[in-house]
């Protein structure tokens, strides 16, 4: 993490010059002590060069005793117990458990030139292995209290790994992963359906649809002639992921510190005539520079009624004086995410207009936040708080008529912001997707509030001067028992903190 050093500097002594609120900027530091981690002797990390970074070959980015960055073995091996545990007791009448899990296959642009490999979430935080199309096999069976685990890697072979790296291969993968068992993945398919038929009575977990691995699809299908039934493990295991752990915490309070910054930065270099490009490029590399992997998703960066396209991606237009700019953007670190919408004048000084829409959604977005701690209420419920607040505070200014309902009133802030106000956020952007969000949220879950207004050029339904811009203010916030954490406070919102920023820095 010392490579933020390299940023912080120009960036601090901006914020410290221009801005009151940033009085101190803190560097960030590898994680070294989470919070209620067990210490466990017999786990050990395998010494060698392995499959992926271990604290003995990349001590830079994992401390001793952790198999991925802040995340011991323990921690992955509860995370499975508790698993196994739950879904055993939802379908108590079925005598044999087996559950699979795919890690993500390689991505190919074209012939084998690669994407960067993304593992799959949910392989993720059950192993923290990062090996492309590796897979988690779960069997419990009713003569035992335990369960086995069994993780199905590629094995050491001195051809391949000349042309892919180093492998981990099957002996190391048993310690490293803190398994029972680690097979070659050329034996999943006869191991499956010699399981499969040898057991009585057995329910097969595998999540059926959308399958993260195509290659083990077939395998698996296949293994279900043998009368097993099949139900999806993905509910309970989302129902895990959207509750975060300690350490869990500290990770997303990484990715969000790294991503603020880099938003920062980016207000800093906007100035007249500036391509869209260009502001994307200093957000990128400022958080790769900072110890994110990439960012995590293509960013949204909009100037003028661009903005108004949700998910404008083209990223290729100038930007001119008097409009106003649009960043959705986020980064990830050790597959953890961050999200965050700011809009800010190309000027650097927010003409009467702007500035009224922007300080009436900041007043939204700042009441939504302090709702959540609260009322603790469902994602759905503070989405509908949006639409009246909004509705309401653009009565209030004028921009919607005073003469109607309130249903007609919510209706049209709804179609002024027509996208949700709020998501999970954790190792997905949109995280532990089978979690409903009629659900209250609850002590631990990171959640974004997002609210928006998008007027479009050729809206005859709002007065002239307030047309052709889209404004959203997103930051990612740690539900606590108190008020919530905001993760991301530290990118900058206040009119008075973006106007002394902006333009500060010369690319
Ligand atoms: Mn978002």
């Amino acid at each position: 993490m010392n490579n933020l050093k390299l940023i912080a500097p120009t960036l601090q002594s901006i914020l410290l010059k221009y801005t009151s609120r940033f009085k101190v900027i803190r560097h960030l530091s590898s994680i070294k002590n989470p919070p209620d981690v067990k210490y466990i002797p017999e786990l050990k990390i395998p010494q060698g060069v392995l499959g992926q970074p271990t604290c003995h070959t990349h001590p830079h980015l994992i401390s001793t005793g952790y198999l991925t960055c802040g995340i011991t073995q323990m921690e992955y091996k509860e995370r499975r117990e508790t698993l196994v545990s739950k879904l055993v007791e939802a379908e108590n009448v079925h005598k044999t458990h087996v559950i699979v899990i795919p890690g993500s296959r390689k991505q190919y642009m074209s012939d084998k030139i690669p994407y960067v490999f993304r593992q799959n979430s949910d392989f993720f935080y059950l192993t923290g292995c990062l090996e492309p199309s590796a897979i988690l096999v779960m069997i419990k069976t009713e003569d035992r209290d335990s369960f086995k685990t069994i993780l199905f890697v590629h094995d050491k072979d001195s051809h391949a790994e000349l042309w892919e790296g180093p492998r981990t291969g099957c002996s190391a993968a048993t310690a490293l992963f803190s398994v029972d068992e680690s097979q070659p993945v050329e034996n999943f398919g006869n191991f499956l359906n010699r399981t499969i038929s040898s057991l009585k009575s057995t329910i097969l977990w595998y999540h059926n649809e959308s399958p993260a691995n195509p290659d083990i699809h077939d395998t698996v299908r296949a293994s279900l002639r043998h009368h097993a039934a099949l139900e999806d493990p993905q509910r309970v295991l989302h129902l895990m992921r959207v509750i975060k752990s300690p350490a869990e915490v500290e990770l997303m309070k990484e990715t969000c510190y790294i991503g603020s910054q880099s938003v920062n930065m980016a207000m800093a270099c906007t100035k007249p005539g500036i391509s869209e490009h260009a502001i994307s490029s200093v957000f990128e590399y400022t958080c790769r520079m900072s110890g994110a992997e990439h960012g995590a998703f293509p960013p949204v960066v909009a100037g003028g009624s661009r903005a108004t396209h949700i998910h404008y991606v083209s990223n290729n237009q100038l930007l001119d004086n008097g409009d106003m700019l649009l960043i959705d953007a986020g980064c990830q670190r050790w597959l953890y995410n961050s999200d965050i919408s700011r809009t800010w004048p190309v000027s650097g000084k927010f003409s009467p207009h702007h500035k009224i829409l922007y300080e009436l959604v900041l007043a939204v977005q700042k009441r939504l936040i302090d709702l959540l701690g609260q009322q603790r209420p469902p994602l759905d419920h503070l989405f509908d708080h949006m639409c009246r607040l909004l509705g309401m505070y653009l009565q209030q200014e004028g921009i919607l008529p005073k003469n109607i309902d309130t249903n007609e009133l919510i209706g049209r802030a709804y179609r002024l912001c027509p996208h949700h106000v709020s998501h999970y956020l954790g190792l997905d952007v949109h995280d532990s997707p089978l979690v409903r969000r009629r659900i209250p949220v609850a002590t631990n879950m990171i959640v974004t509030v997002e609210p928006g207004i998008y007027i479009r050029a050729d809206d005859t339904t709002v007065p002239p001067e307030f047309r052709g811009v889209g404004i959203r203010i997103e930051d990612d916030v740690l539900i606590t028992d108190g008020h919530p954490l905001i993760l991301t406070d530290t990118c900058v919102k206040e009119v008075q903190d973006i106007e002394a920023i902006v333009g500060r820095q010369n690319i």
